[in-house]
């Protein structure tokens, strides 16, 4: 029996059938023939859903990194949720030099969470410090804005289970929606999308989605900018942004690892105000597109 097996059929059906090379995912139970795969900058480790990699448990500690600035009210619900998950093992709060007493939160409502302060500026920045702090086998990416549904952390991790090295949170997947988008940043989402998948030859349906997990051995595959450097001032250093879910994304394409989508339906933030600008943050994450394609050009030539 897999993981996927013992879900309850809610977390099941939020498994995509797709992964976001657009090739089938193979179901444990009705095996379909084997898929041609993108080409791979590094040797390749890949498992497919129906053979996970052997190293990896089949019953991972899970540790959710949650990047937080100014979301003192948004933990109050956030942190008893995601303890109410028996799944997460631990809870890694990474602090953004908060002022409204974020930490002091943090640290009343969750006593055992591990708290952090980010070293630099941005949520890249702040995800970078929480990887370097986890001590699980699977990494779950979590908003402290009350977004994100802590019930579907299950699902993320019977994607893993099941033999992906990333679970790839998506709204836009069957199964998945946004109370939180507008038609703005949605039409943008989806131009970003066609950018990414042309130059990657992936099918990933939802580029910029802060909702993602992925085998911690994964960290290492990813190159995130160096978290012992300190802010220099000026503008947010390059990779520490917004930008972070992009990175991650190519890299991952880049390196050929194997990526299932899980639906994920986005909440509207609780309290609070947002830390994103459309335009410029949408901007960036183009750059970055075109940054990451040479990274990996520059890569496979080595
Ligand atoms: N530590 C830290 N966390 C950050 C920083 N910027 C954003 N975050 C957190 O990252 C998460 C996502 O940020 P949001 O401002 O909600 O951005 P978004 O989810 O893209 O946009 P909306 O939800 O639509 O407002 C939230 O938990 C933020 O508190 C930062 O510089 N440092
Ligand atoms: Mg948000």
């Amino acid at each position: 029996m897999t993981a996927r097996d013992q879900l309850p059929d809610r977390a099941a059906k939020r498994l995509a059938r797709r992964d976001v090379h657009g090739h089938e995912v193979p179901s444990p139970r009705r095996p379909s023939s084997p898929q041609s795969s993108p080409p791979a900058l590094e040797p390749s480790s890949r498992s497919s859903p129906d053979r996970p990699d052997p190293r990896r448990s089949a019953t991972p500690r899970v540790s959710v990194v949650v990047p937080a600035r100014n979301e003192a009210r948004n933990l109050e619900v956030v942190l008893p949720a995601l303890a109410a998950q028996p799944v997460v093992t631990e809870v890694v709060v990474v602090d953004g030099h908060s002022v409204d007493g974020t930490l002091d939160t943090a640290a009343r409502v969750m006593p055992d969470a591990t708290l952090v302060t980010q070293t630099r500026r941005g949520k890249g920045n702040a995800l970078a410090c929480g990887f370097a702090a986890v001590t699980g086998d699977v990494i779950v990416m979590f908003d402290a804005d009350g977004s994100a549904d802590a019930g579907e952390i299950p699902a993320f991790v019977a994607a893993l289970v099941a033999g992906a090295d990333v679970a790839k949170g998506s709204r836009f997947a069957p199964g998945g929606g946004s109370d939180d988008i507008t038609a703005l940043r949605r039409y943008g989402n989806a131009g970003l999308n066609a950018v990414a998948n042309g130059l990657f030859g992936t099918a990933f349906s939802d580029l910029c989605y802060g909702y993602n997990a992925f085998w911690t051995d994964v960290v290492a595959t990813l190159d995130l900018p160096p978290t012992a450097t300190a802010d220099t001032g000026g503008p947010i250093a390059w990779g520490d942004g917004f930008e972070i879910e992009t990175i991650l994304n190519c890299r991952v394409a880049a390196a050929g690892l194997r990526v299932t989508e899980v639906a994920s339906v986005e909440r509207a933030r609780m309290h609070g105000v947002t830390n994103l600008r459309t335009f410029a943050d949408g901007t960036r994450v183009l750059r970055t597109l075109a940054a990451e394609r040479r990274r990996a050009k520059f890569l496979r030539s080595r």
